[in-house]
Parts: C-alpha cells; sequence; structure tokens
C-alpha cells in the first residue's frame, strides 16, 4: 500500500495530465475561463483541494508535496495563457473577417436635388439683364398702400383696389404685393439716376384659379432711369432678352396699352416658336405669343421719387415668370409649379 506522499504526488500527476489533455480542444472562451475555475479556482478548485490535504503530512513531507504543487500550477497557469492568446487572436481574426469592408466597392450616390423650375426661370432672365448692367434687387412681400399703390399712380377707383382682389392685412393700409413695384419705388427714393434694376419675387392677388392664374406667383419687372431714354432703348433692351431667352429666331411686337404707372404703354408679344409666326393651336392662330407688359415710367411716378421729370426718364417691364416658364416649357396648367410633384418636375 502506498503512503500518503506517494498517493498525493500521484493524484498530481494525474490532476496535470488531466487538465492539459482537457485544455487542448477548448476554443471557446467561455469554456477556458470553467476549466480555470476547475482546476485553479481559489475556491474550489481541484489544485486548491488537494492542498487541503497537507496539514495531515509528516513535517519533512510538506516542502515536496508543496515544490510540486507549485511547479503544477506554475505549469497550469503558463497553459492557461498561452491559450488565452490563442483563442484572442482567433476572435479577433473572426471579427475581423465577420466585419470586413470593402473600401473599394463604389459609393452608393444620394439622390440629388434639382433647381425648381421657376427659380431657374428666375436665374436664366435676371442673368440675362445682369449682363446688360441692371443690378438685382429684392424687397417686402408685404407693403403699404402707399408703395403698391399710391406711390404708382395707381388711382383710388382701380379695380386692383377693391378689398376683393387684394389681399389686405389691414385694410386699406398693409396689404401682400400685387406687384413686385413697390420695391422700385423704394429703390428710386434711395438712390439717384442713373438706375437699373430687375427685380424678382412672390406677389399675390385674389383672383379665381384656373389653368393660368393662380393667388400667388412670381414676377420680376425691370427698371430703368437716366437722362437720355427713349422707347428705342427700352425696345432694343427687350429685344436683347428675348434672343437670348427664347432664341435668334424670335421676332417682337409692341402693342399700345394702358397701366397707370406708365406713359406709353405697350404689350409686348413673341413671334411663336412652334409656328414660326404662321399661325397654330400654341398661339390661338395668330402667330404670336404675349410675354410680358412695358412702357416710360409715368411723370407722376418719377415726381413722388423726387426725380425732376424734365430732366429724366425712364422705362420699365414686367412679366409673370409661370407665364414665361409655361411658354418656354409649352406647359398648359400653372398649377403644376406650386404642386410640388416630382413626377411633374422631373420632366424640365
Ligand atoms: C415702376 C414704374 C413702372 C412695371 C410694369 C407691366 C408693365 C406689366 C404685368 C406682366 C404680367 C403684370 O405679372 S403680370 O400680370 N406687368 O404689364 N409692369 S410696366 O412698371 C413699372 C414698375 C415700377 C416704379
Amino acid at each position: 500500500m502506498l503512503g500518503q506522499l506517494e498517493q498525493l504526488l500521484g493524484q498530481l500527476d494525474e490532476l496535470r495530465a488531466r487538465a492539459i489533455e482537457e485544455l487542448a480542444p477548448i476554443n471557446a472562451s467561455a469554456a477556458l475561463e470553467e476549466w480555470d475555475t476547475r482546476y485553479l479556482g481559489r475556491n474550489r478548485g481541484e489544485l486548491k483541494n488537494l492542498s487541503s490535504v497537507m496539514p495531515k503530512l509528516a513535517k519533512d513531507e510538506r516542502p515536496v508535496v508543496g515544490q510540486k504543487m507549485n511547479a503544477v500550477k506554475t505549469e497550469l497557469e503558463r497553459e492557461l495563457a498561452t491559450k488565452r492568446e490563442q483563442l484572442r487572436q482567433r476572435e479577433l481574426m473572426l471579427t475581423l473577417e465577420n466585419e470586413r469592408i470593402d473600401v473599394t466597392l463604389p459609393g452608393r450616390a444620394l439622390p440629388a436635388g434639382t433647381m425648381h423650375p421657376i427659380s431657374r426661370i428666375i436665374l436664366e432672365v435676371t442673368q440675362i439683364f445682369e449682363r446688360m448692367g441692371f443690378g438685382i434687387v429684392q424687397g417686402p412681400e408685404v407693403e403699404t398702400d402707399y408703395y403698391n399703390f399710391q406711390a404708382l399712380n395707381i388711382a383710388e377707383d382701380h379695380p386692383a383696389r377693391d378689398m376683393q382682389d387684394t389681399f389686405w392685412v389691414e385694410p386699406g393700409q398693409i396689404l401682400l404685393r400685387t406687384q413686385t413695384s413697390p420695391m422700385q419705388i423704394r429703390t428710386m427714393k434711395q438712390n439717384q439716376p442713373p438706375v437699373r434694376v430687375v427685380v424678382p419675387g412672390k406677389v399675390y392677388r385674389n383672383e379665381a384659379i384656373d389653368a393660368t392664374h393662380e393667388a400667388m406667383f412670381h414676377q420680376i419687372e425691370g427698371l430703368l432711369v437716366d437722362e437720355y431714354c427713349t422707347m428705342a432703348d427700352l425696345k432694343g433692351c427687350l429685344e436683347r432678352f428675348a434672343h437670348e431667352m427664347f432664341g435668334r429666331d424670335r421676332r417682337l411686337r409692341f402693342r399700345s396699352s394702358y397701366f397707370p404707372f406708365t406713359e406709353p404703354s405697350a404689350e409686348v408679344d413673341i413671334s411663336c416658336g412652334l409656328c414660326g409666326g404662321k399661325g397654330c393651336r400654341s398661339c390661338k392662330y395668330s402667330g404670336w405669343l404675349e410675354i410680358l407688359g412695358s412702357g416710360m415710367v409715368h411723370p407722376k411716378v418719377l415726381r413722388e421719387v423726387g426725380y425732376d421729370p424734365t430732366k429724366y426718364r425712364g422705362f420699365a417691364f414686367g412679366m409673370g415668370v409661370e407665364r414665361i416658364a409655361m411658354l418656354k416649357y409649352d406647359v398648359g396648367e400653372i398649377r403644376l409649379f406650386s404642386g410640388n410633384d416630382l413626377r411633374f418636375l422631373r420632366q424640365l
């Protein structure tokens, strides 16, 4: 029969061999930690359990067992550390493989936005006038009766002043501007001639809505004031505009008209682009399409802003942006421009 010492040494050898054998196939951290607790755990680890026999040994036997125990413990700890490092490397490789990113793949394209056709027309028109030396100014959409009507020689009984035709903020005093002209009045009051400006912006009229009328639309108005300025300058300027906007093959026609703020006044037609002026459905068989209104600034308007009408003269014009867009893109329904329907907008 073996003595207690030999038995203990044998058990240690067996434990060591068993621990190392079990360690080999482990390939997950959880199982490794479980192995650590089972063999090396401070509380109920197998090695710890064996050491509880120590006090029963003879004094001279204890160092022998102690040394052996330490050797086994050190070896198992070294094996554990090696295995831990192996697993860490393995798990890192797996993570890298799973989370791999191919940086050479083409990026996902974001859908690109484009300018709204109304904004684009405003840009095109204002750029044409900029090239002729006009500045671009913008002003308030909420205006006073004075700037919107009185200063423009629009009489008390003019239909535009009707409560029904204008959106009043304070009836008779504050309103949503019905044209961009109040800004030309402001510009003239703040500057001395020569004045050359175009004024794009939103305007508001209490219209009966149909295919060609909306309560809010966009205008571009122009104003030039100088010492020597005639109707010929107006015609040359507008012809240049029409040629750049619609093409050099288009002809212009000036028809006598009336506006309170211009005298004389003229409505301007452009030859039809579809039939070349011969007459077709698009131009209602007239050969002409109306594009804007114009005239020489009324002397009363010049005097109102403090300019001497015997010294200065001016010409002015105004166009509806939606109308220009409808002519340019052959669109028959004005409400499409405010509808924000991409099926329509993508076609322009
Ligand atoms: C000042 C003096 C004169 C601007 C003008 C028109 C003729 C005109 C219409 C076009 C279509 C309005 O949008 S529309 O319905 N405009 O026909 N506008 S002359 O004349 C001015 C402006 C400011 C100080």
